[in-house]
């Protein structure tokens, strides 16, 4: 492979100019994890090693990596059109990606905002509904509510309704008028449950709580991750997003699905709203919505909402906001592809029909040593592992190292809670494997 051999060059060059992102820099240029060439469940190291990608890359992979529809698609289009005016003007592509989109968005969620990451998605909705109150005559509506340990994406929007303390707490004072839902995490009452956990659909009642505080006529939004994702997998208990949606409906306050994880197949289904048959008002997307191939994100608004916004004279613009890069060619031919693929093999489905054998499966490292809970919902696994004292973080960043080192694997870690959640073709035989290679690791570093 050509590729692998380039990378080998890349691994003598300099390490120092690259400032990686979420990443201990140090520790990684001392030992770099690199990567070169993928393909469907695999990762090739520059040395030719086979790693198997038990984290979709970062949870966006969906329809596995270097799928060939979806490298002709890119290639195609970055011959024909590299790019075209975002604003005032646009391509075709961009229509009917977006009309795909919608159709697979349940409700009237027919509206499709284009961005290039999940922390633009994020920030599009936090701004749509903040607008959305303004035009409507209750500019008053300015509060945002998030949740304890949410994951939005990095921007300032994002990790002022985030929960992840040190996503915040280097970075000032952040949005004003932001407050929380508590986490909907409880060790004692929801260890080793599969599936949404029966304890803790009243924790949605805190929202009501906050409307009593601040004034419903205060409240923009509020936001959450059907599942939490980074944080390490949460799955929403039995009933908590039903009832947060009733909430929202008596006080006038939109809700908001950060689905950027969830959307596109994670869970079973095109995305979570359908699973718990709950329409939000603003549902934010990336990641998975082109396989991770190009950056794209977006926020699919309800036909409600984006009609709030159609009114004045028609040369006005209607909502200030959108990216150079809204709605790029090459980001929608490889959508319009990944689309096609997740349809035509079924991959949705497939990952529904198999996520009884993947919680089967993560289920067997309950019982290995320092192993404190195992979490599934759709594809997705979190494990916490039990802190080492005095030492937070460093048994998960081990196992990490050691997983792609030692195992031939690549996992995820919020400090130290594992998170596995491969591409949705995953094979039955590989979610043995990936498995197998975690229960190796959890006891190495034990
Ligand atoms: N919202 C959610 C729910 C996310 O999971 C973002 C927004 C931000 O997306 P961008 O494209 O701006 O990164 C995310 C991103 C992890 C991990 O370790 C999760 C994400 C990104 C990187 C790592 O779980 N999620």
């Amino acid at each position: 492979m050509a590729n692998i051999e380039s990378a080998l060059v890349l691994q003598t060059n300099d390490l120092d100019a690259f400032w990686l992102p979420f990443t201990p820099n140090r520790a990684f240029k001392r030992a770099p994890r690199l990567i070169a060439a993928a393909r469907g469940m695999y990762y090739f190291t520059p040395d030719g090693r086979a790693v198997v990608d038990g984290l979709a890359g970062l949870w966006c992979s969906n329809a596995g990596h270097n799928r060939d529809t979806i490298v002709a698609a890119i290639q195609q289009q970055a011959a024909e059109l590299d790019y075209a005016a975002a604003f005032h003007f646009a391509h075709a592509k961009s229509f009917e990606l977006a009309s795909r989109i919608a159709a697979l968005a349940p409700g009237d969620l027919n509206r499709v905002f284009f961005c290039n990451s999940g922390s633009e998605a994020v920030d599009t909705a936090l701004k749509i509904a903040l607008a959305y109150h303004n035009i409507r005559g209750e500019g008053g509506r300015t509060r945002l509510i998030g949740r304890e340990r949410g994951y939005h994406g990095v921007g300032f929007g994002g990790i002022s309704v985030g929960g992840i303390v040190n996503n915040r707490k280097f970075f000032g004072t952040l949005l004003a008028g932001v407050d929380h839902l508590p986490a909907t995490y409880n060790r004692e009452q929801q260890a080793f449950t599969k599936g949404e956990p029966q304890w803790g659909g009243h924790l949605a009642d805190e929202l009501e709580r906050i409307v009593a505080l601040h004034g419903a006529s205060t409240i923009a939004a509020v936001i959450v991750e059907p599942m939490a994702g980074s944080t390490g997998v949460l799955p929403p208990p039995q009933g908590y997003l039903q009832r947060l949606r009733a909430i929202c409906d008596r006080h006038g306050i939109l809700l908001i699905f950060d689905e950027v994880i969830t959307g596109f197949g994670r869970l079973g289904h095109a995305f979570a709203a359908e699973r718990y048959g709950v329409t939000p008002d603003l549902l934010c997307f990336a990641k998975g919505v082109n396989s991770g191939s190009v950056p794209m994100g977006g926020v699919i608004a309800r036909e409600s909402v984006y009609e709030a916004f159609m009114h004045g004279p028609e040369h006005v613009i209607e909502l200030f906001h959108g990216y150079t890069y809204s709605a790029h060619p090459l980001a929608c031919a490889a959508g319009l592809a990944a689309l096609d693929l997740y349809r035509d093999e079924g991959l949705f489905d497939r990952a529904k029909r198999i996520e009884p054998l993947f919680a089967e499966a993560a289920m067997k490292l309950k019982g290995l040593p320092g192993v404190l809970d195992v979490r599934t919902v759709g594809i997705a696994a979190g494990i916490d592992l039990a802190p080492r004292p005095g030492a937070p973080g460093e048994r998960g960043y081990e196992a990490m190292d050691r997983a792609f080192h030692d195992e031939d694997l690549v996992i995820r870690i919020a400090g130290d809670t594992l998170a596995i959640a491969p591409p949705l073709i995953v094979s039955e035989a590989e979610i043995g494997e990936i498995f197998e290679k975690v229960a190796s690791v959890i006891r190495a570093v034990a």
